[in-house]
């Protein structure tokens, strides 16, 4: 299964989300992650895909793991992941766009969930509540739908 990362700037008030522009998930907002290299660990994959992919810096003593979710697609075993959470209220560097994001900010009560993954709208308030975030999600073989969900409550 891929290992990827996903990572949220925070500020008291507000969320840091990014257009993802090309690849999987395009079109949609989301943190700044990606794919976790072989024998990179997986803290330093998440501070490398930030840094990549909206150019700014994390300490890595700043970044916080705010948990782990399973996606699975429905015939599509070849994109099932296990994402790793975090996020960060310190960082260097303003968020600049790259060839593969461009960042805004919004404030935590409008967040764009029309525009996400439909996952996002379950576990988001949670992460933003300090809540960690474990489970699954079931979905169609394009990601249009959920099938079921599991988390911890
Ligand atoms: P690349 O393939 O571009 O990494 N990702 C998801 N994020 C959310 N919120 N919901 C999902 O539900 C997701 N599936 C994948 C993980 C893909 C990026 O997209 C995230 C990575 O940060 C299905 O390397």
């Amino acid at each position: 299964m891929r290992i990827v990362t996903l990572c949220f700037l925070l500020t008291g008030t507000h969320i840091c989300l990014a257009k993802k522009k090309i690849g999987f998930g395009e079109g949609k907002y989301n943190g700044a992650g990606g794919k976790v290299e072989q024998g990179e660990e997986i803290d330093d994959a998440a501070i490398r895909e930030v840094e990549e992919e909206i150019g700014v810096r994390i300490p890595k003593e700043k970044l916080e793991k705010v948990g782990v979710l399973t996606f699975y697609f429905d015939k599509a075993s070849d994109i099932n992941q296990c994402m790793h959470i975090y996020k960060s209220s310190v960082w260097e560097g303003d968020p600049c766009e790259s060839d593969e994001m461009c960042p805004e900010w919004f404030h935590q009560n409008d967040i764009p969930l029309d525009n996400m993954w439909l996952d996002d709208k379950y576990w988001i308030p949670k992460m933003l509540n300090n809540e960690w975030v474990e489970g699954s999600f079931y979905f169609n073989v394009d990601g249009s739908e959920i099938l079921k969900y599991e988390l911890l409550s």
